[in-house]
């Protein structure tokens, strides 16, 4: 169902309001992170806009994405653990990659948010991963265009082919982020080159 405002279908603008009161304590050891988390649920929702999607959708996997984020690495390995999530031998070696499978283990037990692609949304956040859904994709990007992003390379550009293409942009932010790493040396997860590969592949470039 394709919802145009935000606390209207499925939710209403109480459940929104709390999630996100809900969501802001939840990061409070980390003062940017919230101003991020809103930055990325006000941009997705403009990429729902765009693609013309569920709106209200997209702005709670937008809330959600990060819930994960502010609990220490040692932490999200030994919840890893208890709720029987899998670990890879990248997310060991760099274990803040798995604030993206805990916290779309999180929105669905803490938060309560059952649907499925709001789930994978936030599980694949951080690497993305082959042929993803539009969901993912606004995810994906808007986590990397936000308002309060600035330090990544080509940003202006980014920003404005993920309201042109976003099988384009998925790729550029993959390529920059593998580029970003092999410089300073950073492990990279097989997923993020095969997000990478896929898109090329798609784009034939
Ligand atoms: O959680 P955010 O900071 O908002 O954004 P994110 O979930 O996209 O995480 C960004 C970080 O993830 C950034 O520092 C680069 C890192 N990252 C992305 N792909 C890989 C990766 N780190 C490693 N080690 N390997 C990857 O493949
Ligand atoms: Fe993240
Ligand atoms: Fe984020």
């Amino acid at each position: 169902m394709i919802s145009l405002t935000i606390g209207d279908e499925n939710m209403n603008n109480k459940d929104i309001e709390h999630l996100r009161i809900r969501i802001k304590e939840a990061l409070q050891t980390d003062e940017m992170r919230y101003r991020h988390t809103l930055g990325v649920a006000n941009t997705a929702a403009c990429l729902a806009m765009r693609y013309e999607t569920d709106m209200e959708q997209a702005y709670i996997a937008g809330l959600l994405h990060d819930c994960a984020k502010c609990i220490p690495n040692n932490e999200k390995i030994a919840q890893c653990r208890k709720y029987n999530l899998p670990i890879s031998d990248s997310e060991s070696q760099e274990p803040s990659l798995l604030h993206a499978k805990l916290g779309a283990y999180y929105a669905k037990a803490i938060y309560n948010i059952e649907d499925e692609n709001i789930y994978n949304a936030i599980y694949y956040h951080t690497t993305g991963r082959s042929n993803m859904t539009i969901l993912e994709k606004i995810i994906f990007l808007a986590d990397y265009i936000e308002p309060y992003r600035n330090k990544a390379a080509n940003l202006e550009y980014i920003r404005r082919i993920s309201f042109e293409n976003m099988d384009h942009a998925v790729y550029e932010v993959t390529k920059d982020t593998l580029d970003y790493l092999r410089n300073r040396q950073i492990s990279i997860d097989p997923m993020t080159a095969e997000t990478n590969q896929f898109y090329a592949d798609l784009l034939e470039f």
